[in-house]
């Protein structure tokens, strides 16, 4: 694959197309950038994102992993020396995961955020935002309801951290798009330029396939999960034998995060799937490519019993690593 296609393999969206095509072009030595706010456990979002940067490292690209310690403050998600604390660890699983060490910088947000220089041009956002814009830019990514000042001052320091850590590239879930239009629109008062963005899907609803995932309501998936929990959570999954995206006709339009999880996680990072079956009923299938699998299942030559049972089979073997990672942890 070029640089251009690993990058824009599997994502939802860039911003913009011109300008990706100049970073594909001569990717050596670019920098790219995830931010996120650290929590204790890797989830699959976070897994997702690191895909990504893991394709990036290969088309040679340099990854900034922000571990945003400010932002989940702002947030709301604990005091302080708590979020430190769980930032060191989330690092460790990352690495475990499989970003490349010594081709990923993370840095602690308020290694820089805390400075002089820094919270000037803060206010000079501010000046330039208005309240009604910041909290628009927060509605995928803010908890608990009621916006906060903290919570307008959030996607202005996301902003601004494009700027300081000196990033060609932005990346991040779909959830965190309105945060970098505010970014392109916003950053130019400040004489800096309006980063290039690239979003990744947000995988459906495990059980139903209607909505995102998410790790505070339904069932999510993360590396802390056993293998038992895995193959549970797995099975519950909502994945129709058809491409039909209304089979209930109860007219919710429904994502297959069977598929999902196939496409954005397993086959960007195993290449092939062998779903193993007994002779009596066909063998195992191999496939080298998702497109083949989603025709498979649709035809009803792949039955998403045997689907599943792969699927959790992958997905154990993705977060086995960082899951042993946090047993040490926890020691
Ligand atoms: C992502 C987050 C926080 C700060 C960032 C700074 C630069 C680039 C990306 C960043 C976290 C993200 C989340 N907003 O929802 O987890």
């Amino acid at each position: 694959m070029d640089a251009y296609d690993l990058i824009t393999r599997n994502v939802s969206e860039v911003v913009t197309d011109e300008e990706v095509r100049a970073l594909a072009d001569s990717p050596d030595g670019k920098r790219a950038y995830v931010g996120y706010e650290p929590s204790g456990v890797l989830h699959i979002g976070h897994m997702l994102t690191a895909n990504k940067l893991i394709e990036l490292q290969e088309a040679g690209f340099e990854v900034v992993v922000l571990l945003a310690d400010v932002h989940a403050y702002l947030n709301d998600k604990g005091t302080f020396e708590e979020i430190r604390e769980t930032a060191t660890r989330m690092q460790e699983q990352f690495v475990a995961y499989g970003l490349e060490e010594s081709q990923t910088e993370f840095v602690l947000g308020s290694e820089f955020q805390l400075d002089e220089e820094y919270i000037l041009d803060l206010h000079a956002l501010e000046l330039e935002t208005s309240l009604s814009r910041a909290e628009r830019a927060m509605a995928e990514i803010a908890s608990g309801d009621g916006a906060t000042v903290a919570q307008a001052v959030y996607p202005l320091m996301q902003a601004l951290d494009i700027v300081y850590l000196d990033v060609d590239l932005a990346i991040g879930g779909m959830e965190q798009r309105k945060v970098h239009m505010l970014a392109r629109d916003a950053l130019p008062s400040i004489d800096a330029d309006a980063p290039t963005c690239l979003h990744t899907p947000l995988i459906a609803d495990l059980t139903t396939g209607v909505g995102k995932m998410s790790s505070s309501e339904g069932l999510s998936l993360s590396m802390e999960d056993s293998e038992s929990d895995i193959e549970e959570k797995v099975n519950k999954a909502y994945c129709p034998p058809t491409a039909d995206p209304d089979p209930t006709d109860d007219g919710e339009e429904r994502e297959n995060p069977v598929l999902q999880i196939f496409e954005y996680h397993v086959f960007p990072r195993f290449g092939e799937v062998v779903v193993e079956r007994p002779e009596k009923y066909g063998g195992d299938l191999i496939y080298d490519a998702y497109a083949d699998l989603e025709a498979d299942l649709e035809s009803g030559e792949l039955h998403p019993a045997d689907a599943k049972g792969a699927l959790a089979t992958y997905l154990n073997d993705l977060i086995a690593p960082g899951r042993e990672k946090i047993r040490e942890q926890r020691n």
